[in-house]
């Protein structure tokens, strides 16, 4: 087994274990000579059909190495002024333009020098432990999923393997199942969860920026987790229970009645999780900008909940209802939330 270290900073084969919409946006944009998706090992059914799907992104996302593509793609006749000297900002009709996109399952197994994990928080767990024995020790395992305690999870399981979690704000979502759409452009920051994951973040995050999107390295990568499970625990379960777009919480009863005991059991938590003291009204503020910003969105919470998927609310409201009763911290509006996402 060719060692992970040999690879990793020169950018050697990097494999996509979750071939979903995160999954498939990283796909896209990264080279695809160093790019692979690990199948399913669990199933019953192999998954034998070559991944491939369009990639179409929407008006106004600033350029990424992918754009450079969907230029290209795009026929003389539509081509706006200034065609070929690269730098075009998306418009309407480019917006239109489908890539087709396709990868490949991985063979063989030995050559991955960096894995990204882009499975729902539920499955990730059990995902690895399907692959992981067949994947070099130090290959360094990069965790996408929203929410907290899957990651946790995973390093306590492997505690001697380079593992890190990113957070992202990029949104990718597919409206038919071979269509990818880059709906939003994010931040992405990776850092590192266990010890040996130090050395590999500068290495992971230079790789993860040749997509063109923004990745940063994060040097307390749980507080920034944190600050996104706060927006996720203040806007998911609302859009769900209400069935809406993120802007439109704001003006039900559900969210006016309860927002501030749960941004005063958040805070709380916060503080006693991570030492960092946020006031309640300050949480509530940020909850509210962002629901604005990604007023017509919808949530990820609701779009599983809509699609019959299961949530990752165990993983949002549910994971501070576990917090609390291990600090011994009354949850009750997140208790209350989780039971009424699980009902749905
Ligand atoms: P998704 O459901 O589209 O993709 C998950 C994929 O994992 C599916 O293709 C599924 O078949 C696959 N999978 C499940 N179990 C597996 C297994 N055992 N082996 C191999 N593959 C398996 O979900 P998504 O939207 O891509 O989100 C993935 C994670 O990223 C979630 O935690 C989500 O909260 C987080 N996230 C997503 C976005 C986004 O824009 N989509 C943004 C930020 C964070
Ligand atoms: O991350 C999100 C999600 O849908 O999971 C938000 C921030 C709520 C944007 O839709």
């Amino acid at each position: 087994m060719v060692s992970a270290g040999e690879r990793s900073g020169s950018g050697g084969l990097i494999a996509i274990l979750g071939a979903g919409s995160l999954g498939r946006l990283w796909a896209a944009l990264l080279p695809s000579e160093h790019c692979a998706f690990l199948p399913r090992l669990s199933c019953n059914q192999p998954e034998r059909n070559q991944p491939r799907w369009s990639f179409s992104r929407q008006a106004g996302l600033p350029e990424t190495r992918c754009e450079y593509v969907l230029v290209r793609s795009v026929p003389p006749s539509m081509a706006p002024q200034g065609f070929g000297e690269a730098r075009l900002t998306a418009s309407p009709s480019l917006v239109r333009t489908r890539i087709p996109v396709s990868r490949r399952w991985l063979d063989p197994i030995e050559h991955v020098g960096l894995l990204l994990v882009t499975t729902k928080a539920g499955d990730t767990l059990a995902a690895l432990n399907d692959w992981l024995p067949h994947i070099s020790e130090d290959t360094p395992v990069v965790l996408f999923q929203n929410g907290l305690g899957s990651q946790q999870a995973v390093a306590e399981r492997w505690p001697g393997r380079p593992i890190l979690a990113a957070s992202t704000t990029e949104g990718a979502n597919r409206p038919s199942p071979d269509m990818l759409v880059h709906a939003g452009a994010g931040d992405t920051w990776v850092g590192a969860l266990t010890a040996s994951a130090a050395n590999h973040s500068a290495s992971v995050v230079q790789q993860l920026a040749a997509t063109g999107l923004r990745v940063h390295l994060e040097e307390n990568i749980l507080q920034r987790l944190w600050q996104k499970l706060v927006i996720n625990a203040g806007i998911n379960p609302f859009t769900a229970l209400l069935d809406c777009p993120n802007g439109d919480i704001l003006d039900s009863s559900l969210y006016q009645q309860n927002i501030d005991g749960l941004c005063r059991e958040m805070s709380l938590l916060l503080q006693t999780e991570t030492s960092e003291t946020i006031a309640q009204e300050v949480l509530r503020e940020r909850v509210e900008t962002v629901a604005g910003s990604t007023a017509s969105n919808t949530s990820s919470m609701r779009a599983d909940v809509k699609a019959g998927r299961k949530t990752e609310i165990d993983f949002i409201n549910g994971y501070l209802v576990q917090c609390g009763k291990r600090h011994d911290i009354a949850t009750p509006v997140n208790q209350m939330l989780t039971e009424r996402v699980k009902a749905l």
